[in-house]
């Protein structure tokens, strides 16, 4: 049994307000907070599900220079358009907010001072780049040069969004301004770091020992960030557009954007809870928990909670139940490519079908690993899961009670006709799915819990299929009567498991059913509908999906990625290859892998891709024929240090038997790299 908290604070990511909402936020945080947030109110838990956007930092003001308006008018044109579109997918907020609000600035401004006054942060003087043409600090993303991980010439300040590495202005390769293009210049400037390194050892203990049931790609991600040791990291910028860094005599500067934005949380449940928001945040029986996408793990689990910590009688997040990212049709979803479902043309456009949309987002959530949405697999999940299974099965139910009932439910087991073997396995399945559904919400499995109430459904057109009541008609009433009893349990059941997945259906069904929402602790009973109480007529829950929808939206596409080549845009970039299934410890020791030098090497004939290689793999010295002509010729590969899979099965290619294969790693663009060791090992050194 879960700890029951008094009250459950629940927080989503606040999207920058420079852009409108697409499939991938959905996925990634918004869906799956709100399912969690609509289940703990069924369940009469109290809540507050708090939303809000982001409207500080570089994203804005870029936007807004780019579009020659006001940052403040950025933030009012896509807050509105936001907070609509949540609202047409019925994302339940208990308040959507925004951080330019004053309430805002000023809790924001009250907690850094706090922590200024405690002398907790460090204030250090350093160079940073300076734009003399703008008259301007480069701060984060203002700075762009070439990425000296990958290469790519337009990383950012603060990040490479081609190869995904954090970086820092330092780090790239001849920088310049995005204001001016212009070379910037090295200024002096002050600024206040908070010490993520002396709070490094209760970080550790408090996320590396206390929270190990985290999910194992939150929980590796802040190993991997403890591992490689926390630096201090600044709290302000030279930037006009923010809030004031709330020190005398300090100018031109403000918080850092990820310094305000997660006292946004704090900011918006004090506007709707002046009162008593200081039990949300301070009383240890409360149960915080963060939705966001993987970007925004470090900030939650490491830079938030420390700050909080720092303030003193702050409550620190229970979970962080943090989704991977989400692809469409095979490439990564990019706003500025225009690769995109964007929520509020999807509200547009396919209105009535919200459900679906949350439906299969949910179905697909990138939960343990990246995944992708396709128009496709979004249609077949519509047509052979929601209609043929869900709205058949409820469908069938009322059509039935109102052929042989008048609408009016009939009794269960009737004196003349005591219920069968099938009729009490259905009904003890019941309360059995209730647990396997509430065991996979309440550990943020939602993927898992959908499927379970799904086979609700199930359950209900099988027993439908094995009793056939529409045979016994003849001949047995009572007996038609308890199988539709139970048909009619099951769809009040349906109402309430779905609830949180598919409120807009839910709400349907209730009132074909002539029902009240019930409480989650009604789920498994068997009674929920009284005999004799009358049903509306039947209407479908859901329609086929036709081709041409899907079509239109494939079309919509096709024309983006047209109109991207046309203007010379570089394609999507490819999304990475899906996780491959599981294997087990055993299954990778089989595998010898070990490093070689390179011998010879020469074109098989006839081929264009082919090399036949002479290696010295420490143990003997041994042909293998390799793919690998594409990338490397001949001449750049004698002599190189490689490794190989030396104990797989030798095969015949080109009438050359190749024994073993050399380990290449392959680039999201499809090119591929041999990999080498960091330094010379010599030949033989096994791998693992
Ligand atoms: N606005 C980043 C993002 O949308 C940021 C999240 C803030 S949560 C406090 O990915
Ligand atoms: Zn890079």
């Amino acid at each position: 049994m879960e700890k029951q908290y008094k009250r459950y604070l629940i927080t989503s990511a606040l999207p920058y307000a420079n852009g409108p909402l697409h499939i991938g936020h959905l996925a990634g945080v918004y869906v799956p907070a709100d399912i969690y947030v609509r289940y703990l109110r069924l369940r009469g838990r109290d809540v507050l599900f708090i939303g809000g956007s982001d409207e500080h930092g570089v994203p804005i003001t870029i936007k807004a220079r780019e579009a020659g308006i006001s940052p403040q008018d950025v933030v009012d044109k896509y807050h509105a358009l936001i907070k609509e579109s949540f609202e047409g997918l019925g994302i339940s907020f208990d308040v959507y907010s925004r951080t330019t609000s004053a309430i805002h600035h000023k809790t924001a401004s009250d907690f850094f001072r706090k922590l200024y006054d405690d002398g907790l942060f460090i204030e250090r003087e350093t160079e940073q780049y300076y734009d003399p043409e703008a008259q301007q600090f480069l701060a984060d993303r203002y700075i762009i040069g070439a990425c000296p991980k990958c290469g790519n010439p337009d990383a950012y300040g603060d990040q490479c969004e081609k190869c995904g590495s954090t970086l820092s202005p330092n780090e790239l390769i001849e920088p310049r301004s995005a204001i001016s293009g212009s070379k910037p210049e090295m200024r002096m400037t002050k600024h206040w770091y908070l010490p993520l390194d002396q709070y490094e050892p209760w970080l550790r203990e408090w996320i590396l020992e206390q929270h190990k049931e985290w999910k194992a790609n939150v929980y590796g991600q802040c190993k991997s960030w403890l591992d490689g040791g926390l630096q201090p990291r600044a709290v302000s910028r030279d930037l006009d557009w923010g809030v004031p860094v709330p020190i005398e005599g300090v100018e031109a500067k403000v918080l850092y954007v990820w310094f305000d934005a997660p006292i946004g949380y704090i900011s918006n449940t004090i506007e709707i809870r002046p009162d008593d928001w200081a039990l949300w945040w301070k009383d240890q029986e409360t149960k915080l928990v963060h939705f966001i996408g993987k970007d925004n793990i470090v900030f939650h689990c490491i830079v938030f909670p420390t700050m909080l910590k720092a303030h003193g009688d702050y409550i620190l997040p229970d979970n962080v139940p943090a989704n991977e990212f989400l692809n469409l049709e095979g490439n990564k979803i990019s706003t500025s490519r225009n690769w995109a479902v964007w929520l509020h043309e999807y509200l547009k456009e396919l209105s009535g079908k919200e459900d679906v949309l949350r439906y299969v987002l949910c179905a697909n959530a990138p939960e343990t690993k990246d995944n992708d949405f396709s128009w496709k697999d979004f249609q077949t999940r519509n047509n052979s899961e929601l209609v043929a299974i869900l709205g058949n099965f409820v469908h069938r139910a009322i059509v039935l009670t109102h052929k042989y009932f008048e609408g009016k439910v009939p009794a269960l087991a009737p004196p003349d006709s005591p219920l069968g073997e099938m009729d009490k396995e259905v009904l003890a399945e019941l309360p059995l799915l209730k647990t396997r559904i509430e065991e996979a919400l309440e550990h943020y499995r939602f993927r898992e819990a959908l499927k379970e109430c799904m086979n609700i459904a199930r359950l209900g057109n099988k027993y439908l299929a094995d009793t056939e009541p529409w045979k016994l008609a003849k001949t047995d009433m009572g007996r038609v009567g308890s199988i539709l009893n139970i048909s009619l349990q099951i769809c009040a059941q349906l109402a309430i498991a779905f609830d949180p997945f598919l409120p807009f259906t839910t709400a349907k069904l209730r009132s074909i059913l002539n029902t009240e929402l019930q409480p989650w602790d009604a789920l498994g009973q068997p009674n929920l509908l009284a005999a004799g109480h009358l049903i509306n007529q039947a209407e479908l829950l859901f329609d086929k999906m036709e081709d041409d929808v899907i079509q239109a939206q494939l079309a919509k596409l096709e024309a983006t990625r047209q109109q991207n080549v046309a203007e010379g845009v570089t394609a999507t970039p490819p999304a990475f290859e899906p996780q491959k299934a599981e294997c087990s410890y055993d299954d990778f020791v089989k595998m010898d892998i070990r490093t070689a030098i390179v011998l010879e090497a020469e074109r098989v004939p006839k081929t264009d891709k082919l090399l036949k290689l002479t290696i010295n793999t420490g143990i003997d010295v041994r042909t293998i024929v390799s793919g690998i002509a594409e990338y490397y010729s001949p001449e750049q590969m004698i002599g190189k240090e490689i490794c190989i899979l030396a104990n797989l099965a030798p095969r015949a290619i080109r009438g050359i038997t190749s024994q073993g294969m050399i380990l290449m790693a392959k680039q999201p663009d499809g090119n591929m790299r041999f990999i080498t060791p960091q330094e010379p090992l010599g030949p033989g050194c096994v791998i693992n």
